[in-house]
């Protein structure tokens, strides 16, 4: 067994909060029934479901009727470009970016197959979109532009509302996936006019298993999932009661706690930043580092394998990642990494650290005291460099 954990892959995975399970419990133990069932067993759930939906709604400033509860960030992501699709003739077009996660890339790719027109917007070096360029991309067939909150790898925020004011001035759909953002940053739907959003508990001390997508009033979209009235129509399937009430409670401490969390994160993250970049020469950070998540720092190792880094980093107990979980074991630098224009010597050595409320400095402490010796020891087994 190894000495200790050092968890650095939040943006991966969190783990689920002591609070959360406390809240979860007596629905997997005691109040099992089905929310739907006209006995009292079954219905008393009911209001813990409607109490979650609350619970959601308060941290991103909606309104309880416009939360749906799915099963993840990857099917909140799935209805809304595809039940957006399927509501407009076919021919749309749905513009994207280059740097979104697979689970909006690949969609819109998958309706780029059936008839859909498809535009990925390019990033900057610092990992931004241009607005000019999408205010051009926006014709009239255009139904949906989607744009994340914030890159799950490198942790760059983009200008929602001013992308989202671009995309009302022409009269189309917003779609924003806020998986990483929600319970980071402020995420509130009164400020900004974003149309659906998506949103993932377990990147937020809740469970794996567990998502939202925000529909805004008014907006007709096809639902993925057909069944019963589950969701009021928008999403069949017997909800997932602890996991909705765990939801819940996660986003009510999110609510109480970001502000002075996230500052302690960041003071943390930044700390690592600066003594990595001090002590591993042929370091650099990718993304913008002025609109950056607080808990997220991406490095590149110049002339060495992100992959290996990762393995020596693994022995000591230091779980990192080189971009997103779902992604690993490809050889090849991450689709973010590439559409920034990372020099291929640095996009094969990059790494992504993520923190989170349960990093503590010693966790920094002691990634500093062993990373600069595990950068020295790979360089000198490289063949692109001589020392
Ligand atoms: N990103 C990462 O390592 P799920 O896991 O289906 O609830 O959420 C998917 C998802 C959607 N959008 C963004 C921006 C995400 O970061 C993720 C999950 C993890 O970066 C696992 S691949």
């Amino acid at each position: 067994m190894r000495s200790r954990v050092v968890y650095l892959d939040n943006n991966a995975t969190t783990r689920v909060s002591p609070e959360v399970i406390q809240a979860m419990e007596p629905f997997l133990r005691d109040m099992w029934g089905n929310p739907s069932s006209i006995h009292t067993f079954g219905g008393q759930v009911r209001r813990h479901i409607e109490r979650a939906r609350e619970q959601v709604a308060e941290l991103i400033g909606a309104d309880p009727e416009e939360i749906i509860f799915t099963s993840c960030g990857t099917e909140s992501n799935n209805t809304a470009l595809k039940g957006i699709a399927l509501a407009s003739s076919p021919g749309s077009r749905i513009i994207t970016t280059a740097v979104e996660h697979p689970s909006v890339l690949n969609v819109c790719r998958y309706l780029g197959t059936t008839g859909f027109q498809v535009t990925e917007l390019p990033v900057d070096g610092q990992g931004r979109i241009d607005l000019d360029q999408l205010r051009e991309s926006i014709d009239e067939q255009t139904v949906l532009v989607s744009v994340m909150w914030a890159n799950n790898e490198t942790g760059v925020i983009f200008p929602v509302r001013e992308i989202a004011e671009v995309v009302k001035e022409k009269g189309v759909l917003f779609h924003t996936d806020a998986v990483q953002a929600v319970g980071k940053i402020p995420v509130d739907m009164r400020d900004v006019p974003v149309d659906l959003l998506s949103l993932s508990g377990h990147k937020l001390h809740a469970p794996k298993g567990i998502g939202v997508l925000y529909v805004r009033k008014g907006v007709k979209l096809v639902p993925l999932l057909h069944g019963g009235h589950q969701e009021k129509n928008r999403r069949g399937g017997t909800e997932n009661v602890p996991y909705i009430v765990g939801l819940g409670r996660a986003c009510e401490l999110a609510r109480e706690h970001m502000e002075e969390e996230q500052t302690r994160i960041a003071a943390l993250r930044d700390r690592l930043e600066k003594g990595i970049l001090e002590s591993c020469p042929g370091a650099r950070v990718n993304g913008d580092r002025a609109h950056r998540l607080p808990n997220t720092l991406n490095v590149s190792f110049e002339y060495v394998e992100g992959e290996s880094i990762l393995l020596l980093l693994d022995q000591l107990g230091i779980c990192a990642s080189t971009g997103s979980a779902c992604s690993s074991g490809s050889l090849e630098p991450s689709h973010v990494i590439q559409a920034m224009g990372v020099p291929f010597t640095a996009a094969h050595g990059s790494v992504r650290f993520s923190l989170s409320r349960d990093t503590t400095e010693e966790d920094i402490d002691y990634v500093l005291e062993h990373l600069p010796g595990i950068i020295r020891r790979l360089r000198q087994l490289s063949p692109f460099v001589k020392e």
